[in-house]
């Protein structure tokens, strides 16, 4: 059994499906692919032109989340994603609001622009990304503040894909200098600190810091 995760290592949802490995301890292989210089064909593996891609034997699977949920089918330890249908909804829920409300919002702006258009020498318009963030973070961030309070996760008393997926972009977003604050946002910023410290999230932040690090030193 063989697999490889097709991705650039950067991206939050490459990292999303790198830690949901790490942590079921299934060996991989990367193959690093960036989304903005796709190798020729690559829309025959993913007709959306997308990372990540797990490709396990001569199968490839697309999306973080199908991906992990397959995962978790093939190695069910550790649990990521509770069995009882209610907290398994509310762990699906959250993936998604992170996939797609939260990517867009604090990932797609902060890191996409301040991190990867900078080290490109694109130009980007650092006013309209404060815009996006503005009006589109603090209504999740007020659901998450709520969803958390004074746990250490989002659905009950377990550690599941939801803060996976959601603490993912925030990684992306803290490495595009873009923080959350934490008198506005107490069970949230005490939330994020504490899993970016945690021994599943601190070697990967460390690794990818270095990598921006160099990134943006080349570029300047
Ligand atoms: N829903 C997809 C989203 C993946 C995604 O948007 N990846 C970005 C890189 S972080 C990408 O491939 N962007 C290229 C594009 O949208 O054209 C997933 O969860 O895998």
């Amino acid at each position: 059994m063989s697999f490889t995760v097709i991705g650039a290592p950067l991206s939050p949802f490459v990292r999303k499906v790198h830690i949901t490995m790490q942590l079921k301890n299934i060996e991989f292989t990367m193959e690093p692919v960036s989304p903005f210089a796709l190798p020729e064909g690559y829309e025959k593996i993913n007709p959306v032109k997308r990372i990540p891609v797990l490709k396990h034997d001569d199968t490839y699977i697309c999306d973080s989340a199908v991906i992990c949920q397959y995962l978790e089918d093939l190695c069910p330890e550790p649990q990521l994603i509770p069995e009882a249908p209610l907290a398994k909804a509310r762990v699906a829920w959250f993936e998604k609001l992170a996939d797609t409300e939260l990517a867009p919002a604090i990932a797609a702006t902060a890191f996409r622009h301040r991190v990867i258009y900078r080290s490109m020498g694109k130009p980007f318009d650092e006013a309209e990304i404060d815009a996006v963030i503005e009006e589109k973070a603090p209504p999740l961030y007020d659901y998450f503040n709520e969803a958390i309070g004074s746990g250490d996760f989002l659905v009950g008393e377990q550690f599941s894909l939801a803060d996976i997926a959601v603490i993912t972009q925030f990684i992306n977003a803290s490495l595009g200098g873009e923080l959350v604050d934490d008198q506005r946002w107490p069970n949230l910023g005490r939330y994020v600190a504490m899993h970016f410290a945690s021994e599943t999230f601190a070697p990967s932040i460390a690794g990818a810091q270095k990598m921006v690090g160099k990134m943006l030193a080349a570029a300047s």
